[in-house]
């Protein structure tokens, strides 16, 4: 499948996916939306491909939000429209069974910080800036922002960002969370690539079942979470995996994982 603006490299279980629209700094229009849509949902169903990793087109930006072209003639109707469809797409990476990381390469504003927050891992490299700028153009963020950006980093730290419309440099990304490593930009899709490959070698029923546990659990009352967490456990134990993993540390001898 070929795609207008996005670019796809499938490589050792990894699937590359690249927003290809440097010149409008890889923001998202709709064409592009419906593209990552589709490229994530093919992506999900692929059984060559264990993580996906997104990264932006250049050297400057990962994604600068959603296209403000686009969105400045927008009625009401028409604008929560476009936040309920993109806030689909984001789930579907967030919720989505395989692990997704967002390289951030430079710029990451507004609806690209809210693609970004919905990755399972965030590294950034040292030139990325993130921000909710939305403020400055008299709107709210619509693509989850407000909801992901607290549970990420705190309710308080979070407002301010979102109040202040100001933009945090990859260092600042780190320390509050909201970037789970900062490195320099030439070896940004090697160190992406080398724990998406790490994980990949992992079980993936087991990778998968920490996805969920994570993910579904938080958003639960703490004694029902815990009750969740137990039942994946539990299921853990019909798998091959399991005694094969169990097995092998008894044995003294590497795991031969079956994935399922
Ligand atoms: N949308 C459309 N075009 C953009 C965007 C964008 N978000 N960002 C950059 N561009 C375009 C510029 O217009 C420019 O195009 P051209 O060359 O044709 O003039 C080109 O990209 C290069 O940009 P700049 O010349 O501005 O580059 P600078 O290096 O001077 O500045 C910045 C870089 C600081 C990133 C600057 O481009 C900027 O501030 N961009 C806008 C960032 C922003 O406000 N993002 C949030 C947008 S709102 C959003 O994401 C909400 C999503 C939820 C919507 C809910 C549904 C309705």
């Amino acid at each position: 499948m070929t795609y207008a603006n996005l670019l796809l490299e499938i490589e050792n279980q990894v699937a590359l996916l690249t927003i290809n629209r440097p010149k409008a700094l890889n923001s998202l229009n709709p064409q592009t939306l419906d593209e990552l849509s589709q490229a994530i949902a093919a992506l999900q169903e692929n059984p060559e491909v264990k993580v996906i990793i997104i990264t932006g087109a250049g050297e400057k930006a990962f994604v600068a939000g959603g296209d403000i072209s686009v969105m400045q003639p927008l009625n009401p109707l028409e604008a929560r429209q476009v936040a309920r469809q993109a806030q689909q797409v984001f789930n579907n990476i967030e919720y989505g069974a395989k692990v997704v990381i967002g390289a951030i390469n430079g710029y990451a504003l507004g609806g690209g910080c809210e693609l970004a927050m919905a990755c399972d891992i965030r590294i950034a490299s040292d030139n990325a800036k993130f921000g909710q700028p939305e403020i400055n153009l008299g709107i709210i963020p619509g693509w989850a922002g407000t909801q992901r950006l607290p549970r990420l980093i705190g309710k308080g730290k979070a407002k301010e960002l979102m109040f202040t419309g100001e933009m945090i440099n990859a260092a600042e990304a780190v320390q509050l969370g909201l970037a789970n490593h900062a490195v320099p930009q030439a070896d940004l899709l090697k160190t992406a690539k080398q724990m998406a490959e790490k994980i990949a070698a992992k079980p993936q029923v087991a990778v998968r079942l920490v996805k969920e546990a994570v993910d579904k659990g938080i958003e639960m009352e703490s004694q029902k979470a815990f009750a969740y967490e137990a039942e994946l456990f539990g299921l853990c134990f019909s798998t091959e995996d399991q005694k094969e993993g169990m097995d092998a540390f008894l044995e003294k001898r590497p795991p031969v994982w079956k994935n399922r």
